[in-house]
């Protein structure tokens, strides 16, 4: 559908148009689509912004993903239709790897996944070994690769599921999330988490990994000690009751 230029809801209906085109291709889950529209009330309640609390989430997200050793761009079936290109240039910032995970199980949409990143520009994509599993974790995305996810030590996992978030912390690493309900059980469980849509998320998170990589380990470490995991969850609410007070 062609939206037009001057409609006042068109970043929105444009967004959704990728996610319905997601589905089209094979690459989303029609499941993937309720999570988008769960997103997007999210998204208004926050006034389709990104807030000052996910700015300082992001600063937290980038120093982190900085001091990596190794780390890993996890990707889904809704990431992939709406963020192709902007993961692709967040894994050759950090020469991190991206690897398919996805909670709805199809060897085809992970395929289809691959080849989407992979006609986007990506050099490489990995799957999930069906031999290789993290531990406490019992759904599709306990498979993972064993060069990616199952090495890494800090996993970038935008639009997750609260179960493997708490896996992954469970098994020694890091978890930043990109969620928009700040009350799901992946922004609780995550060590970062970004409450901001992924379409903006993703951007700014280049942006600011491109000023901070002239910083120094000390630098960036107080970085991350100055974030507060209970206090930006808390702030996201109150951005959230803010903005439902406002006299519109
Ligand atoms: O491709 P698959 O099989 O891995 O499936 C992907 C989905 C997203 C369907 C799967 O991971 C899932 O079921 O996720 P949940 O548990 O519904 O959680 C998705 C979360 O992402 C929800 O809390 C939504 O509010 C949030 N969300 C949806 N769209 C966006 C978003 N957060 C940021 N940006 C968005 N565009």
């Amino acid at each position: 559908m062609k939206i037009p230029k001057s409609h006042p809801r068109r970043v929105s209906l444009t967004t959704r148009e990728k996610i319905a085109g997601g589905v089209k291709k094979g690459i989303t889950s029609l499941a993937g689509l309720a999570a988008h529209g769960r997103g997007e009330a999210f998204d208004y309640l926050i006034g389709e912004k990104t807030t000052k609390s996910a700015e300082k989430s992001i600063e937290a997200a980038a120093a982190s993903l900085l001091l990596a050793k190794n780390p890993v761009i996890s990707v889904n079936g809704n990431t992939t239709a709406l963020v192709p290109k902007e993961l692709i240039q967040l894994s050759r910032l950090l020469n991190a790897k991206l690897e398919v995970n996805i909670f709805h199980p199809s060897k085809h949409r992970e395929l289809k996944i691959k080849n989407h990143l992979l006609k986007n520009g990506a050099k490489e994509v990995l799957l999930p070994d069906k031999d290789t599993r993290i531990k406490y974790l019992e759904s599709n995305r306990k498979y993972v690769n064993p060069d990616g996810i199952l090495k890494a030590d800090v996993v970038f996992v935008p639009l997750e599921d609260g179960d493997r978030t708490e896996a992954l912390i469970k098994n020694k690493k890091k978890v930043i999330v990109v969620d928009l309900n700040p009350l799901s059980r992946s922004a609780r469980k995550a060590t970062i988490t970004i409450v901001d849509n992924i379409t903006r998320a993703v951007p700014l998170l280049i942006k600011t990994i491109k000023q901070y990589k002239r910083f120094n380990e000390i630098r960036l470490q107080k970085t991350i000690k100055g974030y507060n995991h209970k206090k930006i969850l808390k702030e996201a609410l109150k951005e959230i009751n803010k903005n439902l007070s406002k006299d519109k």
